[in-house]
């Protein structure tokens, strides 16, 4: 059960011109892949946040992981802080948790190969069979422009998705995702054109899917005013309302004067933040997220402590391939405080997938916890080089949203509140 060897692969894969209020996807996302090789031949695999950073931390710790039991979380843990903590590392909590989350999953996933047991099982047990997601909606630019011919993205060459631009175009991509995958719950991710066109592209979704909880997340780009201003429109609307506005105390300054309940994966991003978090009522709902809560055990630590205080949790994501997917879906599955549809990025991204297909589909927009041992994912190893070597073509070191959308847009600026 020792630890012999860890591989750490970066690497890229395709993304479509998705906006936010930072700014523009890049053509390529980049994440991590961890390959925990265990004594007895046993493989677990990790996934988590990508660009050269995350591979080097991984790299630096990986003489003090090897030679640990691979059940022994603490210890991988404690090993962590103590070479990305101590004076030579100095990172922050969070960083290192998310370094930390990387291999939490792998080291899950050859437990349960070493047991026989699928990860929901080991965190606890599943109390559902499937996890719900939702139809992660963006606006989006028909696809990426191609600067050698113009750099104006509306001459862009569209891609299979498409432009969503305007509330027709929300609605089209929220039909397109529902026809593929069946999802029963909606989420536009918002802050990037003035409030009034979103707000009626909430109420273009609402009239096009009646009956569906609707969310909306401007990722804190919107003033006091305009949040409460917003809020009040959509009222009912709304399952629950996204970081609407930066900070604790600005979430719990709006928390005070709407009705509908306030979710973030923005100002309570950490257990150090939940006691003031809680004490201001700032949030009603807090999005879990394996990747920076420190892997599958503290989210459910986290998921516990939300129970605990009467508060509820949903579940962020970012753009991920399908070992996160299987993740993401084994810790939902083993928690019983989760009481709505996960984000996932997943259709946006599973094509360019470094695992073999058939486990991850999304049917009745709900995936099925995966059987089998561990994850119950297979690595495609001809797959991951594929990505590693688009990631090294790509010369990318990091994700630059603010970046991108400044070559077509050049007095774009990440400054929020916008509106
Ligand atoms: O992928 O553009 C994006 C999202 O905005 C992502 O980066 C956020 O972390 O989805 C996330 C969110 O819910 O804020
Ligand atoms: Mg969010």
């Amino acid at each position: 059960m020792i630890i012999r060897d860890i591989t750490v692969t970066p690497i890229a894969f395709r993304d479509p011109p998705l906006l936010n209020a930072v700014g523009l996807h890049e053509p390529l996302a980049l994440r991590t892949i961890v390959q925990l090789h265990v004594e007895g031949g046993i493989v677990g695999l990790g996934e988590g946040s990508g660009g050269m950073d995350v591979a080097d931390r991984l790299r630096q710790v990986a003489d003090e992981v090897i030679g640990l039991n691979v059940f022994d979380l603490n210890g991988i843990e404690a090993a962590v802080n103590r070479v990305l903590g101590g004076d030579a590392g100095s990172l922050t909590r969070r960083e290192r948790r998310e370094v930390y989350a990387i291999l939490d999953v792998a080291a899950h996933d050859a437990q349960g190969h070493l047991t026989g047991l699928p990860v929901s099982e080991l965190l606890g047990g599943r109390v559902r069979d499937s996890v719900d997601y939702s139809a992660y909606l963006f606006y989006k630019y028909a696809g990426h422009p191609d600067p050698a011919r113009s750099t104006d993205p509306a001459d862009a060459a569209p891609d299979e998705w498409g432009a969503a631009l305007d509330p027709a175009g929300i609605v089209a991509q929220a039909r397109t995702l529902i026809e593929r995958y069946g999802f029963s719950s909606i989420k536009l991710k918002a802050g990037v054109f003035p409030p009034e066109q979103e707000v009626a592209a909430m109420r273009a979704l609402a009239e096009a899917f009646p009956g569906y909880p609707l969310r909306i997340d401007p990722n804190g780009a919107w003033s006091h005013e305009t949040a409460v201003a917003v809020c009040a429109e959509l009222g009912e609307l709304l399952e629950y309302f996204e970081d609407p506005v930066l900070g604790i105390d600005g979430m719990a300054a709006v928390a005070r004067e709407v009705e509908r309940p306030l979710a973030t994966n923005m100002c309570v991003v950490a257990f150090e933040h939940l006691p003031e978090a809680f004490a201001k009522d700032a949030v009603q709902i807090v999005l879990s997220d394996h990747h920076y809560w420190g892997g599958l055990r503290h989210t459910r630590e986290l998921a516990a402590i939300c129970g605990h205080w009467g508060v509820g949790v949903s579940m962020h994501s970012n753009s991920h391939l399908g070992i996160s997917l299987a993740a993401m879906t084994h810790v939902a599955a083993a928690t019983p405080e989760l009481a709505y549809a996960c984000d996932t990025h997943y259709p946006w991204n599973r094509e360019d997938d470094i695992v073999r297909p058939g486990v991850l589909e999304i049917v009745d927009g709900a995936v099925a916890v995966p059987r089998a041992p561990g994850l119950g994912v297979e690595l495609d190893p001809a797959a991951l080089e594929r990505q590693h070597q688009v990631f090294l073509d790509s010369g990318r070191t990091h994700r630059d949203d603010s970046g991108y959308i400044q070559q077509f847009q050049p007095d774009f600026s990440s400054t929020l509140p916008r509106f």
